[in-house]
Parts: structure tokens; sequence; C-alpha cells
């Protein structure tokens, strides 16, 4: 039984009824594979990333966790809204010669240890599946990128911006509800939270072993090649 997760896999996202315990979501995220990493998404001084209340742009988390789980702790009275928005459709808005730059463009997916970080590229797909897949976030750019790669990631955010406007989808999770997204498609992203948040989400990483996973293959095939992974910081 893999109710739930060819659930996600067909419509990019699951919110589950409020009521659920911590206990049942973690016993129905099981349904998508092993936990990669389980952190708590909260402010915390000094910290950053997910635990400081500026917004986050639109992003994929570690592109090897097929699946993204949270479970929702504590909401805000106000906001604690989480945005989602199709990435493939965005990337179907994007011109040929963009879409091509973008297959060739190395982000950085910030691994949390023991889960090393990982290049791969902004669309890809795993043959023989010609299903186009996505991996960005802000923070994983190419540091110093040849022009064209520069207007076709413009490209492409700009992209996410109309597709969320036209079918973003956005969430308040309130507390004991579950919300699972399909990591290489549905990108997330939240607006800021007050300096004095309380909101408190659980989130976990979950892996898909019943499919191909390129994140092995690249490692494998590149591990060497290419700049070495940046230290994880900021995004997830
Ligand atoms: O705070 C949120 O709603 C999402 C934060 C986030 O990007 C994450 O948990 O990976
Ligand atoms: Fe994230």
């Amino acid at each position: 039984m893999s109710e739930l997760r060819d659930r996600v896999l067909r419509n990019g996202y699951l919110v589950a009824d409020a009521g659920m315990t911590w206990d049942d979501f973690l016993l129905a995220s099981e349904d998508f594979g092993p936990v990669l990493f389980r952190e708590d998404v909260r402010l915390y001084r000094s910290k950053r990333g997910v635990h400081q209340p500026a917004g986050l742009g639109f992003h994929t988390d570690y592109p090897g966790a097929r699946f993204v789980g949270w479970w929702c702790v504590w909401q805000d009275e106000q906001g604690g809204v989480l945005d989602l928005v199709d990435g493939r459709l965005a990337a179907s808005r994007v011109s040929a010669a963009s879409a091509s730059r973008l297959r060739d463009t190395n982000i950085v997916g910030f691994g949390r240890d023991p889960l090393p970080s990982v290049h791969w590229p902004l669309l890809f797909h795993t043959p023989p599946d010609a299903t186009q897949y996505i991996n960005y976030n802000p923070f994983g750019v190419p540091a110093s990128p040849h022009h064209d790669t520069t207007s076709a990631l413009l490209e492409f955010r700009l992209a996410l911006r109309e597709q969320f406007n036209e079918t973003g989808v956005s969430i308040r999770l309130q507390p004991r509800q579950a919300l699972w997204i399909d990591n290489w498609r549905m990108l997330h992203g939240r607006a800021a939270l007050t300096a004095d948040s309380g909101r408190f989400l659980k989130r976990l990483w979950l892996d898909d072993l019943r499919a191909p996973r390129p994140w092995e293959r690249l490692l494998g095939v590149e591990a060497g090649a290419g700049p070495a992974p940046t230290e994880p910081h900021q995004v997830q």
C-alpha cells in the first residue's frame, strides 16, 4: 500500500486533515520511504535559513529527498503561510534555449550531516522516465555563471512567480495538521515571520527507494569532479 505516496506523485502535494498525532504522522510518512533527516522548523536566535524570521523564496529542499513532510506543532495567530508552486509547469513556460541551459546548470542541494551536499542540474530526468524534475534553490546557484545562465535563471524565477500567480497554493497548517510534497516537483517558500513568532513545524526529508535515484549516480560518477560542495547553510 502506498496510497499517500501515489496521491502526492499524482497531485504534487497532499494536506492531511487536522487532528493527526505525531505518531500517526510518522507512520503515514513511512509510506514515502525512510526518513533521511528530521528537523524542527522554528525560530532560533543566531540561526539562519528556516530558523530566522526572513521570508524564503521558492526552493527545493535537499534533492536526495524525493518527498518532504511537515507536521505542525504550533501556528502563529496571523501569517505562517507556506506557498507551493508547480515547478514543472513553471519550467514549461521557459524558452527552449533557456531550458537547455538549465539542464546544464548545477544547483547545490545543501545536505545536513551525514547527508553530503550534492550538485544536481536545475532541470533533470531519471531515464527511462522522460518526466522533467526540478532542483532549485536561490542559495545554490553557480557563483559566477555565464550570462546566458544568468538570464535563464532569471527567466525561470519569473516563470515561478507567474505560475504561482496562476495556480499557486498557500497553506496555513494548523496544529496537528500535516503536509507532504513531491520535492522534485513542487517548490516551496514562505513569507517573513514576526521576530517573536512561535510557529513550530517538524519536517522530515523522505527518500524514495522505489524510484531511480539520480543523486547516487551523480555522486558516484561525479564525485571529485566539479567544485567541492559548499558548506550547508541558509536555505533548508
Ligand atoms: O517555514 C516554512 O513554512 C517552510 C520552511 C522551509 O523551507 C523548510 O522547512 O524546508
Ligand atoms: Fe525548505
